[in-house]
């Protein structure tokens, strides 16, 4: 093989394997993840205390780091439809620095409680289709 020719050669598997990193960029790039829309576990409320988002978008409660009690997140009642109701709620109660992800895929509204602070802790999340 002459110089020139494997230069040909290189220049053209270069330029492949750029084109197959774009095409790869350019499918992840066609369908954007939305983020998370983030809550606030503190001493003592959620905040925000209205949540709504369409379905197939996750919320992350986040418990603040100033936090010195201790605090769940409980689904109290969710949609009559709703499958997997456990995997709504933390088992456990976090003073700091957890958190928690869920992805809201049935539409309906869900009324989330603390069950140590059920009175003040008190939060919606909606989700629409
Ligand atoms: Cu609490």
């Amino acid at each position: 093989m002459s110089r020139a020719r494997a230069f040909v050669s290189i220049t053209v598997a270069i330029g492949l394997a750029v084109a197959a990193l774009l095409g790869v960029a350019a499918v992840s790039a066609g369908a954007p993840q939305k983020p998370p829309v983030k809550v606030t576990v503190n001493d003592f409320y959620f905040a925000p205390t209205a949540v709504t988002i369409k379905k197939g978008r996750s919320v992350k409660w986040v418990w603040s780091s100033y936090n010195t009690y201790p605090h769940d997140v409980h689904l109290k009642k969710g949609p009559a439809n709703l499958k997997q109701k456990g995997s709504y709620s933390t088992k456990t109660s976090a003073v700091a620095g957890a958190h928690f992800q869920k992805t809201f895929e049935t539409t309906g509204t869900y009324k989330y409680i603390c069950t140590i602070h059920p009175d003040e802790m008190r939060m919606t999340i909606t989700v629409k289709k």
